[in-house]
This record gives structure tokens, C-alpha cells and sequence, in this order.
């Protein structure tokens, strides 16, 4: 054991802990108790004996992190909150679940001091412990990369609780994988290895050695037999987390555990997981947890007393760091100077102007001109950190100044284990799972790529990116049927207004390479997750002396050319590569004396967030001819052209071709445009 032994007060202290998820699920009359109760001494042992945290400063950037993948045992986490002192009391506890409560059914992140991720999705903690992982080291390799290795007030661990679904859930493979390749040294898995899921037993659907796959991902395992009496072995859990936090690779625990132990008939039953064990089979439990029967919530002063040392414990750490710290700002000021402005999510000054502003006349590929942009930001922001799944130079994230992150033993050209780059694989849902995890440790601004179709590969994480406001940014290129001859398993149609269609995500498809620049500008200032959208096609650079300026693009959309007498009868409002579709039919349409407007929407989410006022000078509603134009699904588009205006777009698979004759063949024309302006005229 750390400094520790394991007496009577901890073990008291563990079935206090116990009996409260088991009255907090009763009384709310649902949850789940079993997990909750069985790993009650595992919370204990790691709040109490293992991390180094601070209940008073949950925000304490050396903290050691905990992750509970399996969020669904969501009241192992609320007692240790309520035992160490993180601001829940015995009332939030009764309110478990119920609407507004700091408790409710899965943790969220930033509802409730001391949840580090909102976690409920099985595969998601542990993927994204993952990112905390990297995060860690990148930071630590940035601020202090002299200091010999667990020597640095910047290293710490990352600790998990995962369980069997955790484990089954494909995202997790991914994530470990790479964390092994990696060599993750800080990160510690505990696997909660009680055989049973919601169906029943696990040998229904799981019976491969998970100890031999983490071992064949280069991770140091270490297994831990039942106790005494089906009870959690902490002294050998102990040591197994003493040896994970000297080893060089991340480390697995498999734990072997008995579903909602000790009570008497609902132990080691899928049944446990997920209902209240009932009046009588609780009053037998807290029996054999030597606690009242008849009492609720019960909380013996010594225990409270005991369990809320790590208040004050927590606070000599904290001050202890923060001594080291002051040394380390004296003998690196600028560094440290970098630490304060990170702390204060602020971007470098002047970061506009090292942007390019791109000249006129040119065309090139939106991919191309995003990793221009990126890598100008990237050079100023060591914040920025990310990679491609596989797909750097095509998708245009190279970074051409950087290391790629790898191991520190790793031949590999060009490499350190604090790199900037990394080289994802061919993982999308780690890939997200891990930019969140990256965000969630602190200071990082992720960013990850990958092709635009496959973005249907990462929808969980993308989803979990915006229910936490994480500042990550999606770059996702080849962003229509105008990718050409890859086909239709390769030509996004539906994923563009699928993405729109999450609450607190933007997509931002820009039509040319200044739209490019002032969109990841914009990014990297609102701090908000977003993706951005780019063509494998080349498109040409707007000369902005003619249409109106690129930084408009802020707005989401605006007037890129009013019509001839700024009085319009038609409005073409298009994105990223069909914008220069709409100017050409908008050509024709004036030379037929057909007043038309051009609108470049490249992000609809932020034009929703514009003053109505705005909204209407950019799509007064007395004009009523309308016409979207987008290579995607039309769906989503009636909303601003209304049921009298009309979208040219793809409600069906692309095909294999030369984008020029994909666009023909689909009837994405200016002789479309034009013909559809005339019909809705009549
Ligand atoms: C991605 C995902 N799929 C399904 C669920 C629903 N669900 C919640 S817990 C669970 C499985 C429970 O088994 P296990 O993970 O072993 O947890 P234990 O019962 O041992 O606590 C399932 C299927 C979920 N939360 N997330
Ligand atoms: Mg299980």
C-alpha cells in the first residue's frame, strides 16, 4: 500500500461508501447499484491512499485525473465526491437522478466538481484517457522535458475504471492500441472483471483473454484474484498499482470483482447492475456491512472525519506544488509565461496577422489551403496538437516543423515523446475519443482529420465533443461527390446536415482559401467544437476587390455579391465549392435582367447566431425565389428557402467519375440553377 495500510476505519469508511449507492438507488427507485457497490474499495484506495488531488482546487492542472469509463455506475463516483469533501452533501445524494440535482444519472463535466468527463457511453472514458494521457506527457515534455522521467511537478496519472462493456466496445481496442504503441506510461486501467453485463453472464458474448489482448498492445498487465470472501483484494490491488505507476508502458489491472457484493441474494446477478436491489435484500446488506438496517444514508462522523482528511491532505499537496511551481516560473519565465496565458485560454496576440491572405486569381484546393492556415497557427500555438488518421498530406494536416509523437524509445526519424503531430492510425473514433480527451486535460486545442465520409465513423465522440463544449476542431476534407473517381463508398452526401444536425456543433465549409483563413481563425477564438470542411478539388481564390471581404465569413454567411441594383428578386445562397456555381448563374441571371444575390453560408450555426436584423438584411423574407445550392442532401436547406424556394443538391449516392461530369450527370449546373430560378419565377 501507498503510505499507507488498510485498517478498520477504510474498511468502514468502504461500506459506508457501499451503502449509499445502495440507499441512493432505492430512494431514487433507479440506477445502478451493483458496480457501484462492488468497486466501493477501489474509489477508496484510489482517492484516499493513491491521487494526488485536491478536493478545495478540482482545477489544479498537476491533479492525477480519474475517469470513470463505466458511467453508469455513476454513484461510485458522488460518494468519494461527498466523502472527500468536493462540494456534494447527503442531500445531493437523495436527489440522485432527479432533475437539476448535482447527481444526476450518468456524471456530466462541469455539472458536478470533480467529474473530469462526462461519461455514459461504454468505450468513450477509457478512449479518451487515452488523449488525457498524451496530453499529460506532451506538456510535461513541453514545460520540463530536463527533469528525468516521474521527477516533474507536471507528471501525473491518469486512472480508469472500466468495465466489461467498456472493454467490448470497439473504441477502446482503437484507443489502446495506440496507447501501447505509445507507451503511455502514466496511464492506469483498472478493469472491472466481474462477468457480468445487462444480459447475464459475460461468457454470452465476451470469452477472449482481455488480459492477453492488452498484453499483446504493449501494456504491462497485472491481474488481481477475488479476496477473501469474494471481496475486493486491496492489498494486492495496491501493489498492482504501485508497480503500474513505476512502469515505462500504461498499465492493466484486471480485477476480478463479484457484481453488488455483499448483498446476499443480489451478488454476482446481472439483475444488480441496473434496478434497486429492494427493502429486504437492503436491509440484509447493510447487515453484513455491520451498518443499521433501518437507517438511510447513514454517515458515522468518524468515517466523514476520516474520509474528509484528504481536504486537508489535498491542500498541503496542492501548496507543495505550487511551491516547486513558483521555482520552476523563476528558472523558466518564459515557458512560464506561456503556462499563464494557456491558463487563461487565451490565444497569442496578433495571431491574424500571421495569417496568409491568399491572392486572387489562383485556384486551389480548400485542403491545400486549410494546411497552410494550419500549419501558420500551429507555428505560433504550441496549444495546436493533432494529426490524420492516416491521411496527413491528403487531407492537408502535416505538420511541416513538427516531431510526430511517438514513444520515448522510438527510432523513428524525426520523433519525440512530446511531438506535436500525431499519427493517429487508421482509428477515427479513438481519433475523436482522444481529441477529447486531449481538451478535457487542459491547454490543448486539438484538431484530427480524416476524409469527410468517415466522420460516420467518429458521431459518438463528435456528440460527446459538443454535450461538453470541448474546443475541438474536425478537419475533414474530400467533402463531396466533387472528390471524383473514388465513388460513391467515398462521396459524402447526407453527413453534412447529419453533422449540422447535433446541438452546439458547427460545420464550416468554406468556398475559398480567405474563407479558409478567417474560418480556423474563428475557430481557434470561439474555444467551441467545430468541424471544418474542405474539397479535394481545386477551387478559385475570390478576388475580394470585387465580392465583399472574406472576414464576413465570421458571420456564417453574408452578401458575396448584392444584386446589380442591391434590390434582388433572386437569392442563391451556396456553400464551400458550389459558391462558384452560384456566381457564374448569377452571371447569366443578371445579364437576363434577373436581379441576383449571391449569400456564401460556409457555417449555418453561426449565422444562427446572428442578430435577426442581420439574418434578414442577408435573406429578407419579401424575396421570395430562394435557392440552395450545397453537393449534399437538399434536407436541412428549406428552413432559409422556404417552401417557395428550392435546393439544387444530391438526395441519393454519388459515383465513380471526373467530378466535372459527377456534377453534370447529378445536375449540379448553372443551367440548373438558372432553369430552377426561372421555373420557381413563374
Ligand atoms: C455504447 C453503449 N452501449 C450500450 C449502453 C447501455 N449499457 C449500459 S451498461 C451496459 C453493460 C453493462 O455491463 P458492464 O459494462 O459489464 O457493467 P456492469 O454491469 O458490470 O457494471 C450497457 C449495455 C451504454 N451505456 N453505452
Ligand atoms: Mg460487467
Amino acid at each position: 500500500m501507498s503510505n499507507n495500510t488498510w485498517t478498520e476505519i477504510d474498511e468502514k469508511s468502504v461500506n459506508v461508501a457501499r451503502a449509499l449507492a445502495l440507499d441512493a438507488v432505492e430512494s431514487a427507485g433507479h440506477g445502478h447499484p451493483g458496480t457501484a457497490m462492488a468497486l466501493a474499495p477501489v474509489a477508496h484506495l484510489l482517492f484516499q491512499k493513491f491521487m494526488n488531488h485536491s478536493p478545495a482546487n478540482p482545477d489544479w492542472f498537476g491533479r492525477d485525473r480519474f475517469i470513470l469509463s463505466c458511467g453508469h455506475a455513476s454513484m461510485l463516483l458522488y460518494s468519494q465526491l461527498f466523502l472527500n469533501g468536493y462540494g456534494l452533501e447527503i442531500a445531493d445524494l437523495k436527489n440522485f437522478r432527479k432533475m437539476n440535482s448535482l447527481t444526476p444519472g450518468h456524471p456530466e463535466y462541469q455539472h458536478t466538481k470533480g467529474v473530469e468527463m462526462t461519461t455514459g457511453p461504454l468505450g468513450q472514458g477509457l478512449a479518451s484517457a487515452v488523449g488525457m494521457a498524451i496530453a499529460s506527457r506532451y506538456w510535461r515534455n513541453y514545460f520540463d522535458a530536463k527533469t528525468s522521467p516521474k521527477q516533474s511537478i507536471f507528471d501525473n496519472y491518469i486512472y480508469v475504471v472500466a468495465s466489461d462493456g467498456d472493454l467490448q466496445e470497439g473504441v477502446s481496442s482503437e484507443a489502446s492500441s495506440l496507447a501501447g504503441h505509445l507507451g503511455l506510461a502514466n496511464l492506469i486501467v483498472i478493469y472491472d472483471d466481474n462477468r457480468i453485463s445487462i444480459d447475464g453472464d459475460t461468457s454470452l458474448a465476451f470469452t477472449e483473454d482481455v488480459a492477453a489482448r492488452y498484453q499483446a498492445y504493449n501494456w504491462d498487465v497485472h491481474t488481481v484474484e477475488l479476496g477473501q470472501d469474494g471481496k475486493v483484494d486491496v492489498v494486492s490491488l495496491g501493489k498492482a498499482i504501485k508497480l503500474s505507476q513505476q512502469s515505462d508502458k500504461p498499465s492493466f489491472i484486471r480485477l476480478k470483482t463479484i457484481i453488488a457484493w455483499p448483498a446476499p441474494q443480489a451478488r454476482n446477478t446481472a439483475a444488480a447492475h441496473g434496478a434497486p436491489l429492494g427493502e429486504s435484500e437492503t436491509k440484509f446488506t447493510k447487515v453484513a456491512l455491520g451498518l443499521d438496517p433501518e437507517k438511510h444514508f447513514q454517515v458515522p462522523e468518524e468515517v466523514l472525519k476520516y474520509t474528509r482528511q484528504s481536504q486537508t491532505n489535498g491542500a498541503i499537496k496542492f501548496s507543495e506544488w505550487n511551491k516547486k511551481f513558483e521555482l520552476w516560473e523563476k528558472s523558466n519565465p518564459t515557458l512560464a509565461k506561456e503556462f499563464h496565458r494557456l491558463s487563461k485560454g487565451e490565444l497569442v496576440s496578433n495571431l491574424t496577422d500571421s495569417l496568409s491572405v491568399f491572392e486572387p486569381g489562383n485556384s486551389v484546393a480548400s485542403r491545400k489551403s486549410g494546411g497552410t492556415v494550419l500549419n501558420e497557427l500551429a507555428s505560433k500555438l504550441v496549444e495546436l496538437v493533432g494529426g490524420s488518421a492516416d491521411l496527413a498530406e491528403s487531407n492537408g494536416v502535416a505538420l511541416k516543423n513538427s516531431l510526430s509523437m511517438q514513444r520515448i524509445s522510438s527510432q523513428i526519424k524525426e520523433s519525440s515523446p512530446g511531438g506535436k503531430y500525431l499519427h493517429f492510425g487508421i482509428r477515427e473514433h479513438a481519433m475523436g475519443s482522444i481529441m477529447n480527451g486531449l481538451a478535457l486535460y487542459g491547454f490543448t486545442r486539438p484538431f484530427g482529420a480524416t476524409f469527410l465520409i468517415f466522420s460516420d465513423y467518429q458521431k459518438p465522440a463528435i456528440r460527446l465533443a459538443a454535450l461538453m463544449q470541448l474546443p475541438v476542431t474536425y478537419v475533414w476534407t474530400h467533402d463531396s461527390i466533387g472528390l471524383g473517381e473514388d465513388g460513391p463508398t467515398h462521396q459524402p452526401v447526407e453527413q453534412l446536415w447529419s453533422l449540422r444536425s447535433i446541438p452546439g456543433f458547427s460545420v464550416v465549409r468554406p468556398c475559398d482559401a480567405n474563407e479558409v483563413a478567417i474560418s480556423w481563425l474563428k475557430i481557434m477564438e470561439d474555444r467551441k467544437p467545430a468541424g471544418i470542411v474542405l474539397t479535394r478539388q481545386n477551387i478559385p481564390t475570390l478576388d475580394r476587390k470585387i465580392y465583399a471581404p472574406a472576414i464576413n465569413a465570421k458571420k456564417g454567411a453574408y452578401v458575396l455579391q448584392d444584386a446589380p441594383n442591391s434590390n434582388p428578386e433572386v437569392i442563391l445562397i451556396a456553400t464551400g465549392s458550389e459558391v462558384h456555381l452560384a456566381l457564374d448563374a448569377q452571371k447569366e441571371l443578371n445579364a437576363q435582367s434577373i436581379n441576383t444575390r449571391v449569400v456564401s453560408m460556409p457555417c449555418v450555426e453561426w449565422f444562427q447566431e446572428q442578430e435577426q436584423s442581420y439574418q434578414e438584411s442577408v435573406l429578407p423574407k419579401n424575396v421570395k425565389v430562394k435557392i440552395a445550392i450545397e453537393a449534399g442532401s437538399t434536407f436541412g436547406w428549406y428552413q432559409f428557402v422556404g417552401l417557395e424556394g428550392g435546393v439544387i443538391g444530391l438526395d441519393h449516392y454519388g459515383a465513380s467519375g471526373k467530378p466535372e461530369l459527377l456534377y453534370k450527370e447529378f445536375g449540379i449546373t448553372v443551367e440548373k440553377i438558372v432553369a430552377k430560378v426561372k421555373e420557381l419565377k413563374k
